[in-house]
């Protein structure tokens, strides 16, 4: 396999102006011509061209009106020798959507046409310079039979629509924004849209639409709702309007991402646009709300502003996710709102990307190299991504932030450019210097903190001490540039308490650095990255009575939260005992009726056993699963009376609302509920019935029902078999249904009941690997969200691994790849597991026919 490099970028040798599509759609053989107006680029005198090519049939290739004949074509290029400088170039191919299951290019789903261009699928619909930094307009002309294909959209404005002979009609469709070809979009078929007309900052009128099949227009409200506040938000936070006259979601069912930022054309997973309440959780809610804000702030992010290749995809990545993250953050209408969703993110960064960050895949947020690029669609380029432009912000302030985004635009806005220019704009806008900050492009791996305090004459020090573990490619790595929000708490003895009562920044650039305070009567308590300012791991062996004065006290909710974890984490890793002022603590939040009751239920949300897995030089993934269960125990037991009224003091009568507080509150109902079934209350099982019935929402239903099934009640049965006869024909619902089979708790007697279980799922007449979202609801929800039941120390479960991946990877290369990266951590697990997981690696490794994104996975994974 070809690996590619981030060092051997070169500028293309042709530019393409203008691209005239048009495409006549047909399921069976689609037709395309593609007419481009070409100049060769400067410099490069006597270079012949080379197109991307895949899976298409070539028909005919004509310069300037001229048939040619002597190209040459391979199953992924078209070269072209003897070019003018400035010509048109038009070429004729046909492709077969209906035989398309990678869901690349261009596909069918439910008898409807659809595209999926980034990063490399525009090749499989026309021959062209598929790589980002090759910007041009496009006229888009969309031909099909009128009965069955009546809507025809693609990216910006609607110019032209005919009726043809013979049941046919066409669209013309004009995008004015220059665009790289991986954010071409064509939609076609039956499809409804609810539409809304807004006026923009500047006062111009706004068409957006949503659009769904018929059955889903109940259910598109919430996306459109969604849709407008950001819009709002991209004009109020950093002054950025939609610039085109129309914006359109679509809907689809078969989809191998969360959504595309196509221009104008947005194409989403219908997991993240349809909601209702009988059918979407609360977690569905917030999950659309911050898609919907995503794609839409690419527009800019992404768009107007894209990447000169795809090593820099964390430019756009990072940047977006950020910016999602601050429109939800805005949107929970709280400050402890707002520290709730810092945790929730924080939670996925540590669940998945620390772990990524630490495996054989692990990458600096951007790569040096890859060998397909669909591979590096990850929390590391997304979530850590983030994470870098926010301690950007951090540094900068967030006036300071909005300096350098304004700049940034001003220098680059039609342009495809590199993390670099970023970097510079936040740096030149602000005179900041950001050389040493860089190194989080460039380093991979965790940075770990160690804290060492001391405390003499008056005199507090805290010694910080940075160091990062090797990464593949990666030996030794210089200091990063750590921005440490702090505030040392319980200086009210101090001669000048003013010095060291509020929040300050600490910018950790060396190895090792240190912090004095003087002047204090007696040893503070420090809190220390605050709200999460840098994404490190923090050696610090705190006292319990210093975390419990955090959880107490510190009013940065995140350091609160973070102090009860590292309590938990303790006790689940090396068995401590909850203390009595520990328990007393965690009932007096409990009880609390001023607390946010979504900040309750994260404070006893315990650590996920991917990241107890990372606390570990040898995962013993059976001990850490027992050992969590033993603690959710314990709080259920002691805290028993607590949850009762937790459970019976957290309704929300009335009509559905999925805002903050009342999704907090159902959130904290269901963990009561599960609490009290964990602790053996006598009337946990009648509750999670009668609430499994009377439930007018989706998210108490489901968290009734997940009580039932992960606690063997004896209505289980009946009333997943009720859930699935209730919404057979909603696919998003069965494949809750499918998960929750898939990711309930092993029975500690019976270990292999799950995979039992999930093995006759698969035989389930509603289950299918050809749909990217039911596989994941199944095969991937048990590989990877329920360690607890997957890793046994026997092949079973490894091996029904390895089939999937197998199986996966001749219908869909990307779900495949995705369900491979499930051992990555194999090296690190007891060796009565290991042998298993690697005789599984191989199983895969020695198939034929492997695609580059399996076996890049693997072979990291083997190395
Ligand atoms: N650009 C791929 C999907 C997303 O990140 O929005
Ligand atoms: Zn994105």
């Amino acid at each position: 396999s070809i690996t590619f490099l981030r060092s051997e970028y070169k500028a293309p040798a042709f530019t393409i102006q203008t691209v005239d599509l048009d495409i006549a759609l047909n399921p069976s053989k689609t037709m395309v011509v593609n007419r481009m107006m070409i100049q060769r680029a400067a410099g490069q005198i006597g270079q012949s061209l080379v197109l991307h090519g895949e899976e298409q049939e070539l028909i005919s290739v004509r310069v300037n009106g001229e048939i040619v004949r002597g190209y040459e074509l391979t199953p992924h290029s078209l070269t072209i020798h003897n070019l003018p400088d400035q010509f048109e170039l038009s070429i004729t191919s046909a492709n077969i959507p209906e035989k398309n299951t990678s869901l690349m290019g261009l596909y069918v789903s439910n008898g409807n046409f659809f595209t999926q261009c980034e990063a490399e699928g525009f090749r499989k619909i026309t021959y062209f310079l598929d790589r980002p930094d090759v910007m041009a307009t496009y006229q888009v002309t969309l031909r099909a039979i009128k009965k069955d294909f009546p809507v025809l959209l693609s990216n910006g404005n609607l110019i032209k629509e005919e009726e043809l002979p013979n049941g046919w009609h066409s669209a013309v469709w004009q995008d004015p924004f220059p665009k790289p070809s991986y954010l071409f979009a064509l939609v076609a078929g039956k499809l409804q849209s609810i539409e809304r007309t807004i006026k923009s900052q500047s006062g111009k009128d706004k068409l957006l639409q949503v659009w769904v099949e018929a059955k889903d227009l109940d259910k598109t409200e919430h996306a459109m709702d969604s849709l407008i506040a950001s819009i709002k938000w991209d004009e109020q936070r950093f002054g950025l309007e939609l610039d085109l006259d129309r914006f359109m979601i679509v809907a689809v069912g078969d989809f191998n991402m969360g959504a595309m930022e196509n221009k104008g054309l947005n194409i989403f997973n219908t997991k993240f646009v349809l909601a209702n309440p009988e059918t979407a959780s609360d977690v569905d809610y917030s999950n659309i709300e911050s898609v919907v804000a995503h794609e839409y702030f690419h527009n800019w992010t992404g768009n107007r502003v894209t990447c000169r290749d795809w090593f820099q995809l964390s430019l756009k990545e990072g940047l977006t996710v950020f910016r999602d993250q601050e429109f939800s953050a805005d949107q929970m209408g709280s400050a402890s709102g707002k520290a709730v969703k810092r945790i929730e993110d924080v939670r996925l960064l540590r669940q998945v990307q620390f772990p990524e960050d630490a495996g054989p895949m692990a990458h600096p947020i951007r790569p040096d190299s890859y060998q397909e690029i669909n591979n590096f669609y990850t929390v590391t380029v997304y979530e850590k991504g983030a994470e870098i432009i926010r301690m950007q912000q951090t540094l900068l302030g967030r006036e300071g932030f909005r300096k350098g985004m304004d700049l940034y635009f001003k220098r680059h806005d039609g342009q495809a450019v590199t993390c670099d220019d970023f970097v510079s704009a936040m740096s030149d806008a602000n005179q900041k210097d950001l050389t040493e900050f860089k190194r989080w492009y460039s380093q991979a791996g965790t940075p770990r903190v160690k804290v060492e305090e001391s405390f003499a004459g008056n005199t507090y020090q805290v010694k910080l001490t940075q160091s990062c573990p090797a990464t593949p490619g990666q030996d030794t790595k210089e200091p990063f540039h750590i921005p440490l929000l702090y505030k040392i708490l319980g200086t009210e003895s101090s001669s000048d308490s003013s010095k060291a009562s509020n929040e300050q920044l600490f910018e950790l650039t060396q190895t090792s650095q240190t912090i004095t305070v003087e002047g204090l009567k007696q040893k503070p308590t420090l809190s220390i990255n605050r709200n999460f300012s840098a994404p490190i791991v923090l050696d610090f062996e705190q006292s319990e009575s210093d975390l419990l004065t955090l959880l107490r006290q510190d009013e940065d909710a995140f350091n609160r939260w973070e102090a009860a974890q590292k309590l938990f984490m303790r006790s689940i890793l090396n068995g401590a005992t909850l203390t009595s002022d520990l328990l007393n603590t965690l009932k007096e939040i409990l009880l609390d009726g001023q607390l946010d009751p979504a900040f309750k239920d994260l404070i006893f949300t315990l650590p996920a056993e991917s990241y107890l897995y990372e606390q570990v030089k040898v995962i013993d993934p059976q001990a850490i699963h027992q050992s969590r269960r033993k603690l959710r125990h314990q709080l259920a037991h002691h805290l028993q009376e607590a949850w009762l009224w937790a459970y019976e003091h957290h309704q929300t009568p009335g009509k559905f609302n999925p805002d903050a507080m009342s999704a907090g509150k159902r959130s904290l109902k269901n963990l009561a509920l599960h609490m009290l079934s964990e602790s053996g209350h006598a009337g946990a099982g009648d509750f999670a019935l009668k609430q499994y019935e009377n439930a007018n929402n989706m998210t108490e239903r489901y968290g009734a029902l997940a009580v039932m099934v992960n606690f063997a009640s004896a209505h289980a049965a009946k009333c997943l078999q009720h859930f699935h006869q209730t919404f057979q024909s909603d696919a998003l619902v069965i494949d809750k249904w499918f998960a929750l089979q898939a990711t309930r708790q092993s029975d500690l007697s019976n270990p292999r009941s799950v995979l039992k279980d999930v093995l006759a799922l698969r035989q389930h007449p509603d289950f299918s690997l050809k749909n990217p979202n039911r596989a994941r609801s199944l095969i991937h929800a048990f590989c990877m969200n329920n360690p607890g039941a997957f890793h046994q120390p026997e092949a079973a479960s490894y091996e029904f691994w390895a089939k999937h991946v197998i199986e996966l990877n001749q219908i869909n290369p990307q779900v495949a790849a995705r369900l491979a990266r499930g051992l990555d951590r194999w090296k690190q697990f007891a060796p009565n597991y290991q042998v298993h997981m690697k005789s599984a690696l191989e199983l895969i490794a020695k198939q034929d026919n492997l695609s580059s994104d399996v076996a890049e996975v693997i072979e990291k994974a083997l190395n």
